[in-house]
């Protein structure tokens, strides 16, 4: 017989993680729990858990946030499932912990960094942003994320290095198969990658990434569909070249390298020039880069955007 210690079973071996939370807020909030501290170690990185002061950032957004419920139940993660309730279903899949995240390719000090690592690295901020996936629907999602750059700055990436490529986790013996050509991978200029908008996500609403999300560390590039934003990461990756990505190869014609918000440029198959914010009746329009053109225009001037989608 399997006797184990309580702080040893994650909460979603004993409850989905999300009906977790909502209990742990409730005690909280009772005043029966203190919010950190009091919970055992081994559920230090747990989704919920909170990830104590943040930074508050000047790049956030004032519009106001999608409830944490809908962020955390109306999920894309394919390897989870392919309909939007399934990841947060699913989340036995992955295990969140222990998860290391390499930077690799082109250089000077790669790295294998620890998760626990990664909290402390840099102060953690609050990034509320706007987020657009490509099949029309839209949230406002309060992450905490590091800014990419001075992750990149640790790894000291060599002059030839002009791409950045993000691999997702794959197993096969638990995660979706067929679809998309597993691991699931996106990619991203340097410059774009360096841009202070770009972060990594490490949490939302406070508290440790929920699986469904990403857990524990993915990609955020705002002014991007939010397939973009890779999510379980293991591996960043500097290149020469660009790289293909799982959803280029999936549809070509559907899905561009550069994946910007452009409500002039239609997808194929529908319009992308209105979005429904999830939680709102009437649509909205689609801003140009999801809004953020002051911060990320100057990067594609002179470049065709019809051809660059
Ligand atoms: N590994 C992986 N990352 C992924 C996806 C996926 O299927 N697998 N879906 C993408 C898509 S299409 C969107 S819109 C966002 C959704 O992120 P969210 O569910 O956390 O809002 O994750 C992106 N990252
Ligand atoms: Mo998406």
């Amino acid at each position: 017989m399997l006797i184990r210690h309580p702080a040893d079973i994650l909460p979603s071996e004993i409850t989905d993680s999300a009906v977790y939370l909502e209990r742990r807020r409730f005690l909280a909030q009772a005043g029966t729990l203190a919010l950190a501290g009091a919970l055992p170690a081994g559920l230090a990185h747990a989704a919920g858990q909170s990830l104590g002061p943040l930074i508050k950032s000047p790049l956030s957004i004032g519009e106001s946030q999608t409830p944490y419920k809908a962020v955390t139940t109306y999920n894309n993660f394919y390897e989870l499932g392919t309909d939007k309730e399934d990841p947060a279903q699913n989340t036995h899949r992955l295990k969140p912990a222990p998860w290391t995240l390499r930077i690799e390719g082109l250089v000077n000090k790669p790295q294998t960094i620890g998760i626990e690592q990664l909290l402390k690295l840099v102060p953690l901020e609050e990034r509320i942003y706007r987020m657009r996936c490509v099949e029309g629907w839209s949230m406002v999602i309060p992450w905490v994320g590091i800014p990419l750059a001075s992750l990149l700055k640790l790894a000291d990436p060599q002059g030839s290095a002009k791409y950045v490529e993000f691999i997702s986790h794959y197993d096969k013996a638990t995660m979706t198969r067929g679809v998309l050509d597993w691991p699931y991978n996106e990619g991203l200029r340097l410059d774009e990658a360096r841009n202070p908008l770009t972060i990594l996500a490490v949490g939302l609403y406070g508290e440790v990434l929920p699986v469904q999300n990403g857990a524990p560390v993915r990609l955020v590039v705002p002014w991007k569909y939010g397939f973009k934003g890779a999510k379980s990461l293991v591996a960043i990756r500097l290149l020469e070249k660009q790289p293909s990505t799982a959803w280029m190869k999936a549809g070509p014609s559907e899905y561009g390298f550069y994946a910007n918000v452009n409500p002039e440029v239609d997808h194929p198959r529908w319009s992308q020039a209105t979005e429904r914010r999830i939680g709102e009746f009437t649509k909205r329009k689609t801003l140009m880069f999801n809004g953020y053109a002051d911060q990320v225009a100057s990067m594609y001037s002179g470049m065709d955007l019809r051809r660059y989608f």
